[in-house]
């Protein structure tokens, strides 16, 4: 049986437009697995510290009957072939992040994962994208991903440009 699953994109380095639009590439072609649909392509203000470039951000929402750890290696496997910086450039900063945000309405607590995404909730390069393409998506615990965008600030997040799958 599938699940719907709705990962988390990001990036601030090397192009991050461009990485985005290549991860989603690569996404597409994660076995045993359909990408349905994936958000705008959001520009974002660093959440953390402030000393970094704006972030480009969007959600995709991938339909898969992989197990939530097996793609999970699927997506570090694109992160670590695309998106990394070489090591002796920034120590660890990465160019791609790819999160699982939901898998299905599971509740994962591994050492490897946790889902729903730790801070989803907060983010709002994470709850906008996601409600642009699920406007009716509830959380595993109830809360409604509208009811989150309303009362979550933009905090300078807009749209730069529609992506294509
Ligand atoms: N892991 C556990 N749960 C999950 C999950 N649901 N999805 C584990 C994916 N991985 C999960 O991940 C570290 C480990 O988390 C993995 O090995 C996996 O087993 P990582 O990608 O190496 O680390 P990370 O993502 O750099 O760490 P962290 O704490 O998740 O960073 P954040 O919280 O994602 O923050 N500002 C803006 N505007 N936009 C951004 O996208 N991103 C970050 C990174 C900071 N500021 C940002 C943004
Ligand atoms: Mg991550």
């Amino acid at each position: 049986m599938s699940i719907d699953v709705f990962i988390g994109l990001g990036s601030n380095l090397e192009q991050p437009d461009t990485q985005i639009e290549r991860a989603l590439q690569a996404m597409g072609k994660i076995k045993d697995s359909n990408l349905i649909k994936v958000s705008s392509l959001y520009s974002s203000k660093p959440m953390g510290p402030q000393d970094q470039p704006d972030y480009m951000n969007a959600v995709a929402l991938l339909s898969t009957t992989l197990a939530a750890e097996a793609l999970l290696d699927q997506l570090q496997h694109i992160e670590h072939a695309f998106g990394r910086v070489r090591k002796d450039q920034r120590w660890g900063a990465r160019v791609l992040d790819l999160d699982i945000l939901l898998y299905g309405q599971h509740v994962i607590n591994t050492e490897r994962l946790t889902v729903p995404h730790y801070g989803m909730k907060q983010r709002e390069f994470v709850i906008y994208p996601l409600v642009e393409i699920m406007p009716e998506l509830q959380l595993p615990d109830g809360t409604a991903a509208l009811e989150l965008q309303q009362n979550l600030n933009k905090n300078g997040l807009f749209v730069v440009k529609q992506l294509h799958i």
